[in-house]
């Protein structure tokens, strides 16, 4: 890690943003009735590096050209971008109780048609590191000091159109394309093995590294809870030396709630009066009974 970014004075600002955002996921869960919980949860710190620290964007102009773009390619993790741009001031956090309503800007998998800001529809996961390689290359076409972020599940990582990409990527010296993965080593169901809670976990321990090396991207590996290394893997990042970068962010799926952590069951799922309260004690929240907001009706704000 570097002095500098030691030093950053944000890194309580963004721990502190990712709790919030991991809060407002399980809020809006809870009031849906559904949604995905454990991949927006082992998300929420590199979402709040990304709205807080790394990308340039204008809240109150989300379709300004020359912001940065991001792609949550692993778009059934919805909640966990709505809540970063909601906390960074694109909508109000009042919107976040629309979640997944049918008429609802903030639907389950990010539909880019109702809400600016998205920079891609997401959810058919594989398919957001080829878009994002577009966006790059347009960039340079055009001249224009854009970067293009894209994060991806590590069960994503099994499509076969990511290692596509990952392929041409390298070719076209896409250095202003940054891929984050979320390494949590779960995902949906995924098979019964020696992996975390049961299950066989979608790569193998150093294999994403060893293959994204092999495809000619530069690798930086991190623990994806770390603010500081994930401020210090973004800063090497941008130095840009002519390869893509990558981003292997070792994470828990469900961070931050005790009975979710490293457990695929909660990777979608309603959550029931009593575990709202202990998911919101977890997270230092207020007794939610107190929290006028717990006490309004889904249907009324959707
Ligand atoms: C092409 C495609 N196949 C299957 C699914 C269903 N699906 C949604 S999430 C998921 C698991 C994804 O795992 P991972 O990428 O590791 O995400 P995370 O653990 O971060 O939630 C699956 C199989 C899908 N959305 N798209």
């Amino acid at each position: 890690m570097s002095a500098s970014v030691a030093a950053d004075p944000h890194l309580d600002h963004l721990r502190e943003m990712a709790r919030r955002i991991r809060v407002e996921v399980i809020r809006s869960v809870y009031h849906a009735k559904a949604g995905h919980l454990g991949g927006p949860l082992s998300a929420a710190d590199l979402l709040a590096a990304l709205y807080f620290h790394e990308l340039r964007v204008r809240p109150e102009e989300p379709r300004w050209e020359d912001r940065d773009r991001f792609i949550l390619s692993k778009g059934h993790s919805s909640i966990g971008l709505y809540a970063a741009m909601a906390l960074r001031g694109f909508f109000t956090l009042e919107e976040l109780l629309t979640f997944d309503g049918a008429n609802s800007r903030l639907q389950g998998h990010p539909d880019m048609t109702r809400l600016p800001g998205l920079d891609m529809s997401t959810g058919s996961l594989g398919m957001g590191i080829s878009a994002g390689m577009g966006m790059a290359l347009g960039a340079r076409l055009t001249g224009r000091d854009v970067r293009v972020f894209v994060m991806l599940g590590d069960g994503e990582c099994q499509e076969g159109e990511v290692w596509e990409a990952a392929m041409a990527a390298p070719r076209y010296r896409l250095d202003n394309l940054v891929v984050i993965v979320d390494h949590n080593r779960l995902q949906q169901y995924g098979w019964p093995g020696d992996g975390p809670d049961g299950r066989m976990a979608p790569q193998a321990p150093g294999e994403l590294v060893a293959k994204w090396h092999a495809f000619g991207w530069r690798v930086l590996h991190i623990d994806g809870h770390d603010m500081a290394s994930i401020l210090d893997a973004f800063e090497q990042a941008a130095a840009g030396d002519g390869r893509p970068a990558v981003i292997i962010a070792d994470t828990v799926k469900g961070k931050g709630v005790s009975f979710m952590e490293g457990r695929y069951f909660w990777h979608t799922r309603a959550i029931k009066p009593e575990e709202y309260a202990q998911a919101m004690r977890d997270l230092g929240e207020p007794d939610p009974a107190a929290d006028p907001q717990a006490a309004v009706a889904p249907e009324a704000v959707r």
